[in-house]
């Protein structure tokens, strides 16, 4: 009797097991997403975009982040990322992308150990260019070292490498570039960005992320998988949520969607 009743205890254990086993698998061989946020925009900037999924998400932000945004010249870059990437703890320097190193805002120029205007979106994918337009866009726009963002070149971003000099744990070989952890995520909202704001419309290319990391001028920018889990991994920081409030605020009037809803990521592609 105490063996039957053994048994018959056993068997949902095993089947319990097996499923939470099952459910275990299933979430180590996909990214977790991204939990759902709501902001304070939801109702207002968002709100027509609120509660969809796939194109017609996708559209409607299109929408929303080209309507009334505000453009500025390549020179006027240089005094902007002075403020949207200022180094919390010292407002005499700026905070660069790849490396994190904080270096003085005097120091931009293209001299060695100056820091420089880095297109993370490279602008040869689609050939933008600097012209006003998105080789102007401070959402992808960042200070970088003149040395690292010439390694960067134009490569497409996938994981794996060898050890950028002065990268901050950033890897590349010779046909993709990595930028360290703590920049992984940042990165993946700005391409994201770029490819929802770019459509083709006003003369410039329609810019779209795909699985490939030889895109050479196509306006194309990998690895799309890559780049979703890099959201996940590295979710936005105050740094970067601070930014896109002060591009909001002060010079485009338009958001990052994937900072504000890192989970449209998902929702999207
Ligand atoms: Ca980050
Ligand atoms: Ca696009």
């Amino acid at each position: 009797m105490l063996a039957t009743t053994r048994i018959r205890r056993w068997k949902p254990v095993a089947l319990a097991t097996s499923a939470a086993l099952a459910g275990l698998t299933a979430s180590t061989l996909t990214a977790t997403p991204a939990a759902a946020t709501t902001t304070a925009y939801d109702t207002t900037y968002y709100k027509n975009a609120v509660g969809k999924t796939g194109t017609s998400l996708k559209s409607s932000l299109h929408t929303i982040i080209s309507a009334n945004a505000s453009k500025i010249s390549y020179s006027a870059v240089w005094n902007a990322l002075k403020v949207t990437d200022q180094d919390p703890n010292n407002t005499n320097n700026v905070i660069l992308l790849y490396s994190g190193v904080s270096r003085s805002k005097s120091l931009n120029g293209g001299d060695l150990g100056d820091w420089n205007r880095e297109h993370t979106w490279a602008k040869s994918h689609g050939d933008f260019g600097e012209v006003t337009g998105p080789g102007t866009d401070l959402h992808h726009l960042r200070p970088a070292d003149v040395q690292v963002n010439s390694i960067r070149g134009n490569k497409d971003f996938d994981n794996g490498g060898s050890t950028v000099s002065g990268g901050g744990g950033s890897l590349t070989d010779s046909d993709s570039f990595a930028p360290r952890d703590a920049d992984k995520g940042d990165v993946a909202r700005m391409i994201l960005y770029m490819a929802v704001r770019y459509d083709g419309g006003d003369g410039f290319a329609d810019l779209e992320p795909n699985e490939k990391v030889n895109n050479g001028s196509n306006p194309y920018m990998g690895k799309l998988s890559v780049l979703k889990a890099w959201n996940e991994a590295d979710p936005p920081s105050a740094f970067e949520e601070r930014r896109n409030q002060v591009i909001y605020d002060t010079y485009q009037h338009n958001r990052n969607p994937f900072i504000d809803h890192p989970e449209w990521v998902e929702a999207i592609w």
